[in-house]
């Protein structure tokens, strides 16, 4: 385990994410994580245009954001950055190794079998609100979500997390259940709104969210 990295990691982030700053574009999860450890590191803010550039497409094949930069290595996809960061610092796996493959088996629960049911009904609204079957699909999406929802919950019962200490398991599924809050889902689970208060009232989470804010503050005219 290193404290603090000799060279300072880079991620890319929107330069105006579509969000305004409420921390639901992907580089917060990441910043998240490297706060939660203590390691500093760098952004460099990318347009729409220019994730689809070839220097960007060279280090994220899809051309999203956001990326991982450490001396030779880079990286895409959150789960593997988040796994990265994990695996080199203190703080974010325990260190019992059955301990630490339960907190990776969370990891790919929030990314595989929340996300994708999550998303579905969130890009659905801007994607194919205006689908002359959007509306009757919704209530089926709705409902793949609450099921899932109603797993967790039964699962987290009255633990603070999902299984002993904090862990990245716990950063990425917390992050990935955000997304419901103006869906009105995330309240029909008193105890998964509750987790996710606690996973945003971490120290780390709110320097992660301050810092994606300031770059993301609409315009104040
Ligand atoms: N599986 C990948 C990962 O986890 O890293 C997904 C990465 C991803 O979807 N990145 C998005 C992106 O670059 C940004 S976060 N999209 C641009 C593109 O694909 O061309 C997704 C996102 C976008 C907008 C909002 N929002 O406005 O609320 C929230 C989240």
């Amino acid at each position: 385990m290193r404290k603090s990295l000799e060279k300072t990691p880079t991620i890319t982030a929107f330069e105006q994410s579509p969000d305004g700053g409420l921390g639901l574009a992907r580089d917060t999860r990441v910043r998240w994580a490297l706060e939660e450890v203590g390691q500093p590191y760098e952004v460099r803010y990318l347009s729409f245009s220019a994730m689809k550039q070839p220097a960007h497409l060279a280090l994220h094949p899809f051309g999203q954001i956001p990326t991982y930069e450490e001396g030779d290595l880079s990286l895409f996809e959150t789960g593997a950055i988040v796994f990265h960061v994990a695996e080199r610092h203190a703080g974010l796996l325990p260190a019992d190794a059955d301990a630490r493959a339960r907190a990776v088996m969370w990891m790919f629960a929030a990314l595989n079998t929340l996300e994708l049911p999550i998303l579905d009904l969130a890009y659905g609204k801007f994607l194919e609100g205006k689908q002359p079957w959007y509306e009757q699909r919704l209530p089926l999406v709705k409902d793949r979500v609450r099921d899932r929802l109603a797993q967790l919950s039964k699962r987290l019962g009255d633990a603070d997390w999902l299984d002993g200490a904090f862990s990245a398991g716990d950063l990425l599924m917390v992050h990935v259940l955000q997304r419901l809050k103006p869906s009105g889902l995330l309240d029909e689970f008193p105890n998964l709104a509750a987790y996710v208060a606690r996973g945003e009232a971490r120290p780390a989470y709110q320097r992660a969210f301050a810092a994606q804010l300031a770059v993301n503050k609409p315009p104040t005219r």
